[in-house]
């Protein structure tokens, strides 16, 4: 057994399975004593210093006890896309709510919630936001996620149980529109985000951009300069795969005219 204790005992990771779970899920042993793996199902056998736990987050009970003995959360659970309302309902809204509450339960120390660009999805091109700009949802999927960071302000000013909402833009393994090229998120600047919102001595209530250090800029990270978020990846590497970059914004592209793109004319769908 290590003499120097990992700063945290328990880590809980919501939407293991998911896309962005699967990239995260092998960097955390290093920042808890034990990760906890939480998904619907899909997260094969636990690793040493790993335990998995089915849990729905519709499920109170479930998520009581998912809970239970943990210090920090990377919620990245629910549904990353626009979908049916009730879906939506259940996961995004219903489920962070039980997962706030049972965070509190279980005393747990700091959130970093997967918020979404697609809060502020209706807002143009043409206008570059900051954490203080007014949140312009572009569909259900989008107001889910305004809700989620509301309902983190709520339990830090109400509990003091800190937060950091990450407002990610487009984290694949690389951009697949031009849009993407202002919205690209790398991995490696993903996990530092992530690392810097747990490790920052004092977050309360933060809203970040989860963005690389790319050419065109929408989003305005200096109200979240206390996380000590340096990107090290670019867009611009990429920049060969959109050589036409003059025709974008197209006048004549309604997804192009706003920061959420095609999600602004997606839905809404009732299941
Ligand atoms: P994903 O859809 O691949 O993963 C989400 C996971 O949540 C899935 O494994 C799914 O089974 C699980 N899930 C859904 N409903 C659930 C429920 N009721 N109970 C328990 N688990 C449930 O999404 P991805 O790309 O990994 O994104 C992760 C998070 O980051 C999401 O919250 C998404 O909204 C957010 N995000 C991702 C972006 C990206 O570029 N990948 C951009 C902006 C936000
Ligand atoms: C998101 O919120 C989604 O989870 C992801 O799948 C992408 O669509 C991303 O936004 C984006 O805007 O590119």
């Amino acid at each position: 057994m290590s003499d120097h204790p990992k700063p945290f005992q328990r880590l809980l990771l919501t939407g293991a399975a998911g896309g962005l779970g699967r990239v995260l899920r092998p960097h955390l042993g290093q920042w808890a004593e034990v990760v906890r793996l939480s998904d619907l199902d899909g997260l094969g056998q636990a690793g040493p210093g790993e335990e998995i736990v089915h849990a729905d987050l519709a499920d109170r009970g479930a998520m009581l006890r998912l809970l239970d003995g943990v210090d920090a959360v990377l919620h990245f659970g629910g549904i990353s896309v626009e979908a049916g309302w009730n879906a939506i309902l259940q996961a995004n809204i219903v489920g962070v709510h039980h997962l706030y509450e049972a965070a509190h339960a279980a005393g747990v120390r700091r959130v970093v919630f997967a918020s979404s660009n697609h809060a502020i999805g209706f807002h143009p091109t043409t206008t570059q936001l900051d954490a203080d700009s007014p949140t312009r949802p572009d569909g259900l999927y989008g107001v889910s996620k305004c809700f989620g960071e509301q309902l983190a302000r709520f339990y830090y000013d109400r509990f003091g149980l800190e937060t950091v909402c990450l407002r990610i833009g487009s984290a694949f393994p690389q951009p697949a529109t031009r849009r993407m090229m202002v919205t690209y998120l790398h991995y490696e600047d993903l996990i530092e985000l992530i690392r810097c919102s747990l490790f920052a001595p004092r977050v309360g209530h933060t809203i970040a951009y989860g963005m690389s250090d790319n050419d065109a800029l929408w989003w305005n990270n200096s109200k979240a300069a206390h996380l000590g978020y340096r990107p090290r990846h670019s867009s611009r590497v990429h920049a060969h795969l959109f050589p036409d970059s003059a025709a974008y914004p197209a006048a004549d592209d309604r997804a192009s005219q706003y920061q959420g793109g095609p999600f602004v004319s997606t839905g809404p769908f009732y299941d």
